[in-house]
């Protein structure tokens, strides 16, 4: 049968399982996807699009795919502002699939901004359908790149939606995916190393859950008695009360990394100077990497055993090695797991201490320390913005599923705790969604909180309201690194919930270390009929977290 290209493009959507896509208008391929029933998310602008889909696909870790349109072509208007989302993506390696219009056969080289070169440098794979049969070929290839190999964005631009090919010419037939497993003798060498090691350190990344493989991770971690430390992107990895977890950040994490002898990193880029570790002494280190390809191997730090593979093939066959060889363990557990905790202890004290404060302005941490009493950590989300919230929340926020919290950001962009906390509703409408943010990621997502009302999203937005960007200025920490540029309106000069109220979301604002507790309850239960709630929390400034090591502290 003959169809147009934006149709035959929806209907093996749906075959590949695709439930929604988000958009901002216009894009050609939306009216066919209104007209096959396939549920549109209008975000307010286009990053936003791409945001919302790119948060699902990693809150899914890959198994659900966020499809986002915007408009592109000759008049790429919305390209140029989904550009920042795109980029994000392609930075932290989420696969999204992004389509947009295509600049027309006769067009190129019409615009200043360069499209296909453009879209080439933040993506995985462009593919460009210049000929209405190739169709089906294309979104194959898309599909394949998208559930294969290392995660990335994969955009299609369509210049002509409405030429039209014959759909049984070349049935489509959705993909599955695939995976590659290691080099049995180069899993041998590096159980040989791990065995070997008398301080041996897990490193891992969020490769670990887009493999599914927390349990492998776990049940290596605990056969080989070996303590662990997660990236940002990977909170949740690991279980975060388990005796051997140490860390995302601060000082623990720093004592395990400086001791560690052998380092077993697993789906991670190991870059360090984002928002991540450097590997301090690492030439007097043995470093294992497990990647699903080549290109983090070698890549800062010398490679002493490189792994390449899918991560839970990998921590398959090393764990499979470990038993196979072990006679008693070399170290005892008993021992890794007190002294684990006693690190961690140690390094959290001053944490919970103000978890616990009935100080006003109330401390960031109090919130922090409330919101994890009064949210359900295995059926929950939370998710951070850039800044305070961030650095804050990765310090000391327990994290007990994949995925129960979102770290974000080799690159953390403004605005996406909103997006991630849709999606996280999107993907599973049962947990209660929480985004936490600063002044500046309320300012980005502003424009969004509408979409949350006609879509009936019941999500809690937790704002640290502190009157600036409170990483910046100067305060008690020392003169700050950005004193000309931190400070914005306060609480004291405008009342968020107020402002929020009238668009119609259940909004507290909260200056009394005892209410944090019930106004978060009454905004959770808000939620649960589909309504959102923002509740501002009147806070000090308290640019206190742990660091990254190698950064400075
Ligand atoms: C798009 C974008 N631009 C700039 C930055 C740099 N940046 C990081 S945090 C921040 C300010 C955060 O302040 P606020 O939201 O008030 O949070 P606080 O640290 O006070 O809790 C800025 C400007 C960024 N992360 N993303
Ligand atoms: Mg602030």
């Amino acid at each position: 049968m003959t169809i147009d290209v934006a149709t035959g493009i929806v209907r093996i959507l749906k075959a590949e399982g695709v439930g929604w896509v988000s958009t901002f208008p216009v894009c050609r391929v939306n009216n066919a996807l209104g007209r096959e029933g396939v549920p549109m998310l209008m975000m307010r602008d286009d990053r936003y699009a791409v945001a919302v889909a790119d948060a699902f696909s990693r809150i899914t870790a890959g198994s659900r795919i966020g499809v986002c349109t915007f408009q592109g072509g000759v008049n790429a208007a919305g390209m140029q502002y989904a550009y920042a989302g795109m980029a994000q993506a392609f930075e932290d390696g989420s696969p999204v699939l992004c389509i947009t219009d295509g600049v027309p056969a006769g067009s190129s080289g019409n615009s200043q901004y360069d499209v296909a070169s453009a879209m080439k440098t933040v993506s995985k794979w462009f593919g460009y359908l210049d000929k209405p049969e190739r169709t089906p070929e294309l979104m194959r290839r898309a599909f394949t790149m998208l559930r294969s190999g290392r995660p990335g964005p994969v955009i299609l631009a369509i210049p002509n939606a409405t030429a039209t090919y014959d759909e049984t010419a070349d049935p489509y037939h959705p993909v599955k995916g695939w995976k590659s497993a290691p080099d049995p003798a180069d899993v041998r060498a590096a159980v040989d190393q791990l065995l070997q090691a008398r301080n041996p350190l897990i490193y891992a990344g969020e490769g670990v859950i887009y493999a599914g493989a927390s349990d492998d991770l776990k049940a290596l971690a605990e056969l080989a008695q070996v303590p662990v430390i997660t990236t940002l992107k990977a909170k949740g990895a690991f279980p975060e009360d388990h005796p051997l977890f140490v860390g995302v950040r601060g000082d623990q994490v720093a004592h395990y990394l400086n001791k560690s002898d052998v380092i077993l990193a697993v789906g991670t880029s190991l870059s360090p100077g984002r928002f991540s570790h450097a590997i301090p002494n690492a030439p007097t280190k043995t470093i294992i990497h497990c990647n699903v390809d080549e290109l983090h191997i070698n890549k800062m730090y010398p490679t002493a055993h490189a792994v390449i593979g899918d991560a839970r093939l990998s921590l398959q066959a090393l764990r499979q090695e470990v038993s196979g060889r072990k006679s008693g363990a070399a170290r005892n557990g008993g021992d890794v797991a007190a002294e684990v905790r006693a690190s961690r202890d140690e390094a959290l004290a001053r944490y919970r201490q103000v978890m616990n404060s009935d100080e006003t302005p109330i401390n960031p941490y109090r919130v922090y320390g409330d919101l994890m009493e009064v949210l359900d950590l295995k059926n929950s989300f939370v998710t951070h913005e850039s800044g305070n919230t961030r650095d804050q929340l990765s310090t000391v926020f327990d994290t007990l599923i994949p995925r129960g919290f979102l770290g974000w950001g080799n690159v953390s962009t403004l605005g996406f705790s909103l997006a991630a906390a849709i999606a996280a509703k999107k993907a599973f409408p049962e947990r209660t969604s929480v985004a936490v943010t600063g002044e500046a990621g309320l300012g980005y997502m502003l424009g969004n909180l509408e979409v949350l009302l006609r879509e009936k999203l019941g999500i809690t937005v937790v704002h640290i309201s502190n009157g600036g960007f409170a990483g910046y200025g100067p305060g008690f920490w020392g003169p700050g690194h950005d004193p000309f540029t931190h400070q914005v309106l306060g609480p004291d000069d405008v009342d968020m919930s107020k402002v929020i109220g009238a668009l119609g979301f259940h909004t507290e604002r909260v200056k009394e270390p005892a209410e944090i507790i019930p106004a978060l309850r009454r905004a959770l239960d808000v939620n649960k009929g589909g309504r959102p709630a923002y509740i501002e929390f009147i806070c000090c400034q308290y640019p206190v977290y742990g660091q990254w090591v190698g950064r400075g502290e």
